[in-house]
């Protein structure tokens, strides 16, 4: 970009074009951190958020529906060359208000079953606002790619008060997180010229990955179903230890008449 071309963008208009760029520089740098700072704690709540539910469905259901989490703010570089495919001008305020995707999380889960049980838990806190969500589990993309996407909204606290940020949310199985990361693999190391064999072979290892997971769903219902019945003799027995020790503090306090 030319000097003039760089003026007439920043609306810079000092005698001293120098100092003015210098200084316009490390206000734009001073941004830029600002919002991946705000990225940042944008997923340490969420991460959050996601490790509270898995300790209470742990807790309360003796059931782990994830597996594991990642998560990532998107690079400066990432962002620019982001900007620059959907022509937004690159500062700040077109960056805070176009791209959404800065901070991500993903979530891998065992079963599919699971994968929506995870985005209903996290979409339905209070505090948690549904900007979109895109359901490739239930409508895959074109090349076999599986995941839910959900792009939420949600309040961190700085001293400055409350600030807005959008964090997006994948979830997806385990099959679809390593279908996921090869085609990934392959897409870069080709450069989106990826071999048709290869797009075949990828497309038949979506469909098998499909199909593992359904048959893990099916038999993880059925191992589920006589657990329940272990959960039921589990509970029958905490109720007699209860029972009994009610009867002995009854019989404490009303002696020997008590039988
Ligand atoms: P990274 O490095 O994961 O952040 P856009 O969000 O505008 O770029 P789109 O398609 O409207 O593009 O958004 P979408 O569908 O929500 O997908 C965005 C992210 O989903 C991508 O992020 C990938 O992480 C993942 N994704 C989407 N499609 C595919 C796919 O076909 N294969 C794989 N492996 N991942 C996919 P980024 O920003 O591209 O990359």
């Amino acid at each position: 970009m030319s000097e003039s071309a760089f003026l007439e963008l920043t609306g810079i208009t000092s005698e001293d074009p120098t100092t003015a760029i210098v200084s316009f520089a490390r206000q734009l740098r001073r941004d830029f951190d600002r919002i991946q700072m705000e990225n940042e704690f944008a997923i340490d709540e969420v991460l959050t958020k996601v490790s509270i539910l898995r300790k209470e469905f742990l807790r309360m259901h003796r059931y782990n529906p994830i597996e594991h989490v990642v998560s990532r703010v998107k690079t400066a570089e990432s962002i620019f060359k982001k900007a620059a495919r959907l022509g937004i001008e690159p500062t700040p305020e077109a960056i805070r208000a176009h791209i959404k995707d800065i901070a991500g999380v993903r979530v891998t889960c065992s079963f599919i079953s699971d994968t929506y049980r995870v985005m209903e838990a996290l979409t339905s806190q209070e505090d948690v606002t549904v900007l979109q969500v895109k359901d490739y589990i239930a409508n895959p993309k074109p090349n076999g790619y599986k995941s839910l996407h959900v792009l939420i909204e949600l309040p961190i606290f700085l001293s400055t008060g409350p600030v807005p940020v959008p964090v997006e949310v994948q979830i997806r199985t385990i099959a679809m997180d390593f279908w996921a990361s090869l085609e990934h693999k392959i897409y870069y190391k080709y450069e989106g010229e990826v071999p048709s064999y290869l797009v075949e072979t990828l497309t038949e290892a979506a469909r098998q990955s499909e199909q593992l997971d359904r048959q893990m769903e099916r038999l993880y219902e059925e191992v589920r179903g006589h657990e329940h019945d272990a959960d039921h003799d589990d509970e029958l027995m905490m109720d007699e230890q209860t029972l009994l020790s009610l009867w002995n503090t009854a019989r404490d306090r009303f002696g020997s008449s008590f039988p």
